[in-house]
């Protein structure tokens, strides 16, 4: 039973991921100096996610839609970014943002505030 709902629940946010990726539209368009500004800030980024979690797939279109080049580090079972996800932020809990600045690492978790902080950050 476990297993059925566990199939279900990544079927359904496979199906989210698609819909998001057919409707997403257009990037942020930035003259090329700023575009390049920005995928330097970008590199100091990374988020920990899941493809088929629908607060990641929100997440992640946020992320288009500001054309943000932000490396994203899947979690899936065994992975290594899920061992760095738990030992670093604390919890295995996606999407996750990983920001460095000036030596010093922060986790961000919860898409809401994760978004909010991108927004400000790029928009
Ligand atoms: N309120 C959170 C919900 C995130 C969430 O529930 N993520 C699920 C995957 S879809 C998860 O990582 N669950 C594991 C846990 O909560 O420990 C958000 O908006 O980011």
């Amino acid at each position: 039973m476990k297993l059925f709902i566990k199939l279900i629940r990544n079927l359904l946010g496979g199906l989210i991921a698609l819909v998001d990726v057919i409707t997403r539209g257009s990037k942020k368009k930035r003259p090329p100096e700023a575009q390049k500004a920005v995928n330097e800030a970008t590199q100091d980024l990374a988020l920990y996610q899941l493809f088929a979690c629908p607060f990641c797939t929100k997440t992640r279109r946020a992320m288009y839609k500001l054309n943000l080049p932000i490396e994203k580090r899947s979690v899936a079972q065994g992975s290594a970014h899920r061992e760095e996800l738990e030992q670093g932020g604390g919890r295995v809990k996606v999407p996750c943002l990983r920001i460095e600045k000036d030596g010093q690492v922060e986790w961000m978790y919860e898409s809401n505030d994760i978004i909010r902080y991108l927004e400000q950050r790029f928009a």
